[in-house]
């Protein structure tokens, strides 16, 4: 019998803690003011997100598709069955349940900060596979990752795809992986989908689509963190950004006051000159040899590169 869906909070994890309050409030206090992209995925954020993905200008949802599609064979036979399959960020869980026909895993844990939104998810794939034991967890894993003690040890396989790692900048990732490896006790790994450097102007209209669709998941942050931190944030004052830059090798999300205007929250105000900007979220893109040399400075071996035909996306496999 599979277990029941399991979750150590039963509400949303990033309802206003002090934590969470603390962090809000140093970001917005700020020079240049920053909110992490993690507040982007409330219940409606991680809706956006899935239409995001059906956008003709975000190609790596879909180019990511076509490389487990044709390499997913080839993939399982290098992870090997029964696997204890750990979902980073598992979202609709429409990924991990792709493989399960190839992978075979023995247990299925999804974790996602957006909690409401995970459970619904993870409700329908225990239907559709009532022989894999599933577990859902609300967890922010970006800091600490901390598995409770219904994860098994045995075989596990760290799955992150979508090249979310290009949230964190290279010396976070390098962190955030060496603790990945940390949880790999004897034989596990990881299988991981890496964004790879490209033309400009297909990073910029990937990330400020022609129907707007990324501007309202940017912005819908601002109504998340009125929602957390009591802010007062109005929407209509706001613009989205989300433009390449090539210096640095990273997409950059921003909110562009469009007139000068002030903000309230629990604990503090600030005041927004006209044009001044909210840095939201950071999307790293790597050449592929980088990629590669920022798993193995984490600790990692990596077994294989698959890419698409037009060396747009990368999926790696590692071996802790
Ligand atoms: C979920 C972090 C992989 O960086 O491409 C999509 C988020 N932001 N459009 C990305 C996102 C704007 C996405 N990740």
């Amino acid at each position: 019998n599979p277990m029941p869906t399991s979750c150590p909070n039963d509400t949303n994890p990033v309802h206003a803690s002090a934590a969470v309050l603390a962090e809000l409030d140093a970001g917005l206090r700020a020079g240049t003011a920053c909110i992490s992209p993690k507040f982007l995925y409330d219940a409606l954020g991680s809706r956006l997100f899935e239409a995001i993905c059906e956008l003709p200008e975000y190609y790596p949802t879909r180019t990511e598709a076509s490389i487990f599609a044709r390499h997913g064979p080839e993939m399982a036979r290098a992870i090997g069955p029964g696997a204890t399959l750990i979902d980073l960020g598992a979202g609709n869980c429409a990924k991990a349940a792709g493989l399960f026909p190839l992978l075979h895993p023995a247990q299925y844990v999804a974790i996602d900060i957006s909690f409401d939104f995970l459970r619904e998810s993870i409700e329908r794939l225990q239907q559709r596979f009532p022989h894999i034991e599933m577990t859902g967890l609300g967890l922010d894993f970006s800091t600490e990752l901390q598995l409770p003690a219904v994860v098994r040890q045995e075989h596990r396989l760290f799955f992150y795809p979508g090249s979310s790692i290009g949230n964190f900048t290279p010396d976070q990732a390098s962190a955030f992986l060496r603790r990945i490896r940390a949880q790999c006790d004897g034989g596990g790994g990881l299988l991981i989908g890496i964004d790879l450097v490209k033309d400009s102007a297909i990073l910029d209209a990937a990330y400020d689509d022609a129907i707007g669709v990324t501007a309202a998941f940017n912005l819908n942050l601002l109504r998340h963190v009125n929602h957390l931190a009591g802010a007062d944030f109005d929407v209509r004052q706001w613009r989205h950004s989300g433009v390449y830059n090539a210096l640095e090798g990273r997409i950059e999300m921003h909110l562009e006051a469009r007139e000068a205007l002030v903000v309230r929250w629990r604990g503090g105000t600030r005041s927004f000159a006209r044009g001044e900007r909210i840095h939201t979220e950071n999307s790293y893109k790597y050449q592929p040899a980088a990629a590669v040399g920022l798993l193995e400075q984490s600790g990692f071996q990596a077994t294989r590169v698959w890419t698409d035909a037009a060396g747009w996306f990368a999926v790696i496999h590692a071996r802790a």
